[in-house]
Formats: C-alpha cells, sequence, structure tokens
C-alpha cells in the first residue's frame, strides 16, 4: 500500500467535502463461486481501497465526520484461521499502517451505527453493486433490502468522485506499471497470432502474464476474431489468414491499479490492402483524439472529432458519402464507430462506474446524449488536469445492425450500403491507450505498445 499519509490526507478532504454525519465504506466480502468454500478470486471494494487501503475480506472503514474520528471494524484471525489461511497483524496493526487509530470487532458497528441513527445522525454510503453488502447495509440500516439505493448519499458520491478521479503522481506510476505488464501481454498476443491457432490459447497466456506480474486481468479478456462484438468474451475460435485479431485487456497491479489496452492484428502478422485502409483511419482517430486532450475540453467534443476523422475516412474508402460534418451529427457514423471513445481509468478499470456512471462522466453542464452511439459514452464533461482516461476508437462491420439499418433505410444518403455489404466478414478494429490530462496538454502512459502497421507488422515478423 502507499505511505500512511496518503490514506490520512484523502480521508481528512473527504471530512472537508461532506458537511456531517458518518461515512461508511463496507469492504468487499469473499464470494461463493460454487459452493461457499470455494470462491472468487478476492478483489476489494475500490473505494475502501483509496481511503482504507487494507486489501483483505470482511472489514469496514468509518468516518466520524462531526467527532474527526476514523475507525477500521473487522476481527482478528483466529486459530483457523491461521491454520487454514495463515497469520495476519491484528486488525490495530493494520489499521495503524493507514492512520488509523480505532479499531472494533466487526459485530460492534452494527451497534456504532445503530445509536448513530438513533441520535439523528447523517449515514452516507454509496450504492452497493454486489448482493452481499446491499444485504449487509439493509441489516445495518433497518431498512429493506430492495431500498437500501434509495438512501445513497449523493453528496458522499460526489465528493469522492471529485478525490478519485484526479490522479496523484503515486497513482499514474502504478497505473504506468499496470500498463508495463499489458505491454507483455499485447506483445506476446501479437507474436502468438498465428493461423491455427485457438483464440483461447493467446487469451490464456495473457491472463497468465498478467497474474505472474503479481495482479489479477483488470476485466475478463476480450480475444477474438470476431472483433464486430464489442465485449466478445468467447474464446474458441480457430485464428485464419485473413482476420482481424482484437485483443481488448488490461491488469492490475499489487494495490489494484488498472491498465486497459486494445490493439487489433492481421493473423499471420500482414495486413492486407482492405484492413490496411480501414486500420489507418482507426489509428488516425485514435491519435487525433489523444493530441485534442487538455484541460477544459469537454471529452464529448473529443469524441466526435474522433467519430469525424472515422467518417472522413470511411467515406474516401467508398463506405460512406455526402456531407461528413452532417453525417456526424446526426449519428450516421455510429452503424461503424457504436461505442463511446473512452472512460477514466483508475482503481476500477471503468474507473468508479459502481458509483454511477453519470456521476462520473457528466455534469450539470454536460448531459448524457440520446442519440445511438454518442449515448454510449461514458465520459462527456471537461477534462481536468490529473483524470486518467483511454482513448479508444474503432471501426466495426456488425452484418445484424448493417441489415437493420439497411432495411430501415437508414441515412441513405450517408452510408454506402452496397460496399458494406462486402464488409461483412471482415469484423472489427479498436485501438485504445492510456492517457493521462497533463497542465496544459497530454501524456500517453506507459512504454509505447507497436501501434502503426510497420511497428504491428515488426512485432509480428
Ligand atoms: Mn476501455
Amino acid at each position: 500500500m502507499f505511505a500512511k499519509n496518503t490514506y490520512i490526507n484523502r480521508r481528512n478532504q473527504l471530512k472537508k467535502d461532506v458537511a456531517s454525519g458518518i461515512i461508511l465504506f463496507p469492504g468487499n466480502k469473499d464470494v461463493a463461486f460454487n459452493y461457499p468454500a470455494n470462491t472468487f478470486t478476492f478483489r476489494q471494494d475500490s473505494n475502501f481501497l483509496y481511503f482504507f487501503g487494507l486489501n483483505h475480506a470482511d472489514l469496514a472503514g468509518i468516518i466520524d465526520i462531526d467527532n474527526n474520528k476514523d475507525y477500521i471494524f473487522g476481527n482478528d484471525v483466529d486459530m483457523d484461521d491461521i491454520i487454514w489461511m495463515g497469520n495476519l497483524p491484528t486488525i490495530k496493526e493494520q489499521a495503524a499502517e493507514v492512520g488509523v487509530e480505532n479499531t472494533a470487532p466487526l459485530t460492534s458497528m452494527y451497534d456504532f451505527i445503530t445509536d448513530a441513527i438513533k441520535a439523528g445522525r447523517k449515514i452516507h454510503f454509496t450504492s452497493p453493486y454486489r448482493g452481499e453488502i446491499q444485504m449487509q447495509l439493509a441489516d445495518l440500516l433497518g431498512i429493506k433490502y430492495t431500498n437500501v439505493k434509495n438512501y445513497t448519499s449523493v453528496e458522499l458520491i460526489k465528493a469522492v468522485i471529485k478525490q478519485r478521479s484526479i490522479k496523484s503522481l503515486e497513482e499514474v506510476a502504478e497505473i504506468e506499471k499496470a500498463i508495463a505488464t499489458a505491454y507483455d501481454m499485447h506483445t506476446t498476443a501479437m507474436k502468438m497470432a498465428k493461423p491455427g491457432i485457438y483464440e483461447r490459447e493467446i487469451a490464456g497466456k495473457m491472463e497468465g502474464i498478467a497474474l505472474s506480474a503479481g495482479g489479477p486481468v483488470s476485466f475478463p479478456v476480450i480475444l477474438s476474431i470476431n472483433g464486430q462484438t464489442l465485449h466478445n468474451h468467447y474464446h474458441g475460435n480457430l485464428l485464419s489468414e485473413g482476420r482481424m485479431m482484437v485483443a481488448d485487456a488490461g491488469c492490475e497491479t499489487e494495490l489494484n491499479y488498472c491498465s486497459d489496452i486494445t490493439r487489433t492484428v492481421p493473423v499471420g502478422g500482414k495486413f492486407n490492402q482492405r484492413q490496411k485502409d480501414v486500420y489507418e483511419i482507426v489509428l488516425k482517430a485514435n491519435m487525433k483524439a489523444i493530441e485534442a486532450i487538455k484541460p477544459g475540453v469537454p471529452y464529448r467534443e473529443i469524441h466526435l472529432l474522433s467519430a469525424r476523422v472515422i467518417a472522413d475516412g470511411l467515406k474516401e474508402i467508398g463506405l460512406m458519402k455526402g456531407n461528413m460534418e452532417e453525417a456526424v451529427s446526426k449519428g450516421a457514423h455510429a452503424m461503424f464507430f457504436p461505442h463511446g471513445l473512452g472512460h477514466m481509468l483508475g482503481l476500477d478499470v471503468h474507473d468508479m462506474e459502481g458509483l454511477g456512471e453519470n456521476f462520473v462522466g457528466y455534469d450539470d453542464e454536460i448531459k448524457r446524449s440520446s442519440q445511438f452511439g454518442t449515448a454510449f459514452l461514458r465520459l462527456g464533461k471537461r477534462l481536468q488536469q490529473g483524470y486518467v482516461l483511454t482513448v479508444e476508437p474503432g471501426i466495426y462491420f456488425i452484418p445484424a445492425l448493417i441489415d437493420q439499418w439497411k432495411a430501415e433505410n437508414k441515412f441513405t444518403e450517408f452510408i454506402n450500403y452496397d460496399k458494406a455489404e462486402t464488409f461483412k466478414d471482415f469484423g472489427g478494429i479498436r485501438i485504445e491507450d492510456d492517457v493521462l490530462v497533463t497542465a496544459d496538454s497530454y501524456k500517453v502512459l506507459g512504454k509505447p505498445i507497436p501501434k502503426t502497421v510497420a511497428e504491428i507488422e515488426d512485432t509480428m515478423k
């Protein structure tokens, strides 16, 4: 974990940003995989990690704003735990490492919260995303399980997002560590992408590299020759010449900071002309978007800029036609680019999304668009120094979507459906980097991962 002052300062800032009451951060519990003693890999809650740093199950953190006191609730290990799981420092000792003086057994948290409720004090908590925590909160607060989400604190959610959005140097350094591992994952995948190999062989190798480096993957590896399915987790296809392989994968560091990188490569290592034509458009959209990053610019503008680069490029190769400014404003490009340009990145791969996508990505000034395509943009608001975000444009040929829009005669003035028909066997291309917003521009984080046609072909040789 970081030095204890990091956690003390974060909690103190929160006490300034939330007016009064008690802030409750339940840590995560182990979750059963197929029977109680066989659990999923433990993942601590990111808010708990951010403010309390401790990385094991069955803890809770409380910040008493009114009395300026921080607490960790948890149980010391007993002999059974020591025999089966090994020894751990006492809760008191662990708490001291993150600058918390007050500790108590987990069960006493119920009395603590009950007393606070009786005294009419406000209990702030964020929206639970796991059933176990939702039930724990219902129990603690004496409310119905289904009613818990109605009591979440918007004040706390906004205060947490305000802090976690701005990455410190030590956090950026962690993210760069995660990208260093992603470099190994992706260059290994490129070298393995030969005809006759199954997707799962490469996906498994990538996940193994993440685990070897000390953390899990930051989300299940997306690796597919059917890249037109955006979040494709099926890994059973055999790679064959003429297909593009999309690999969208990252990892977590030991401190649980994430990377999220996408590369798309031609199976066998050589782009054919059609693949190169589409690839160069996506690459240009990725680079132009990155170059536009600086504080004060709404990310939605950069999303639309990348959409424009894609539309112009598709017009050049005959897939779109007409006035591209109009096409983009009406959303015609979204048949080929039906998702957002990117999202924040940090302790979560879609950072803070558990707190609510619109709280993270939008604000009073910039509201989420309802237009197909742009509506899926997770981050639209103005950028600030210290944000870390992904830039991930793509072009996809989704046969069912082409069929539907064609049948509806949708945007026939902008889309050349005859030509689109001939691309139904193409798949998709996405290129994603992780970028820091600096004082006056941007920094692409981590060691550069092969990205141009020449770099990729050279790596795959
Ligand atoms: Mn991403």
